[in-house]
């Protein structure tokens, strides 16, 4: 059998080798996967650890936190504040922009991340996880302001998640395509499992809230009221749903064997495009899946094109195999 290929020698294959990334990015994505490896352990201790639960806090978009949406912020923002990797950073579950302090090296790169993804499953042991973005600070800026990170996803220099369920298992891209990794907890690293990871381009399953159709718009109700017609309706074939509230977990079936994601826009809350957030979410994710061969648009456009204008913005999300997701945005311009 050949010799297991550890999260290190890839990157360090990713940068001599390919000649894909410089030696800096190498090693901020070492920091943040080490990071993912404490918060997958304090995720395993659950109630052992006392990290379940609410924490008496809300975050900027005014959600309860989590115990655990507080700690994973906590790991990822000290593993990362003094490699000297970084300028800034940026999280969901933080108001503003964290500058690294001026007692630590300054590096070029801005991460942003969801430290605790599918927070409502924190509770109940379902598969949760961390997803994170990397971007270049802008040239010539002295200093980092927030309009540094309002940058289009298309921009980005490396995007992954980890997910923390019966494996934890780390996705990366750094624009060679995606790769897997399995966490092997006895040696404590990162082994490579899977290489350029593909989406069929055609699926038969769908992910999407259901208990919120009746605030869908007529596009998204149009694609899934045909799917719910199974093989007597127009699509001729039936299909199944798989929903688990945790993004990255449906985002990983979906690397895993094909389907679509979405959390589209809704007349609960009109003058928000969507739940999910522009930045921390849908660009690192819709990126990963372009790399894997899918597609991400938010209806009407590229979700990796979109000029963010806010840190914290909302985007309607539509992702996964290719030709599913080019049919529910052909309907948003057909009605
Ligand atoms: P979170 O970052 O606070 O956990 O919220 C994002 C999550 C996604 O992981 C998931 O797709 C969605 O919210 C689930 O929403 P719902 O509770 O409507 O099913
Ligand atoms: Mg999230």
């Amino acid at each position: 059998m050949a010799k297991p290929i550890s999260l290190t020698r890839y990157l360090v294959e990713q940068q001599r080798v390919d000649g894909h990334i410089p030696g800096d990015l190498r090693l901020l994505l070492e920091v943040v996967a080490r990071a993912c490896k404490r918060i997958s352990q304090a995720v395993n201790k659950g109630a052992l650890g006392g990290v379940l639960g609410s924490a008496d806090s809300e975050n900027v978009q005014g959600e309860v936190q989590k115990k655990l949406d507080i700690i994973a912020n906590e790991v990822l923002i000290e593993a990362n504040e003094w490699g000297g990797h970084l300028a800034a950073m940026a999280s969901e579950e933080m108001d503003s922009i964290y500058l690294v302090p001026n007692r630590y090296p300054q590096g070029e790169y801005l991460l942003l991340f969801d430290p605790l993804d599918g927070s409502s499953n924190i509770d109940v042991n379902v598969s949760i996880g961390t997803i994170f973005s990397v971007l270049k600070k802008p040239e010539g800026s002295p200093g980092v302001t927030e309009q540094d990170f309002l940058q289009a996803g298309a921009q980005q220099v490396a995007a992954g998640y980890c997910v923390y369920g019966p494996q934890t298992t780390l996705v990366l891209t750094v624009g060679d395509g995606v790769a897997m990794f399995t966490l092997d907890r006895e040696q404590g690293s990162f082994v490579l499992t899977q290489e350029n990871v593909r989406i069929p381009e055609d699926t038969k399953e769908f992910a999407i809230n259901m208990s919120n159709m009746r605030h869908w718009d007529e596009p998204v109700k149009r694609y899934i009221d045909e799917c719910l017609q199974g093989k007597e309706g127009p699509r001729g074939k039936d299909f199944n749903m798989r929903w688990i509230a945790s993004m990255v977990a449906d985002v990983h079936r979906i690397l895993t064997r094909g389907g679509v994601f979405m959390y589209p826009w809704d007349k609960r809350e009109p003058n928000k495009p969507g739940k999910l957030r522009l930045m921390y979410e849908a660009n690192p994710m819709s990126w990963l899946v372009e790399q894997a061969g899918g597609a991400a648009t938010n209806g009407k456009q590229r979700i990796l094109d979109i000029q963010p204008k806010q840190l914290h913005e909302r985007v309607s999300v539509i992702l996964g195999s290719k030709n599913e997701v080019e049919r529910v945005t052909s309907y948003h311009s057909t009605l």
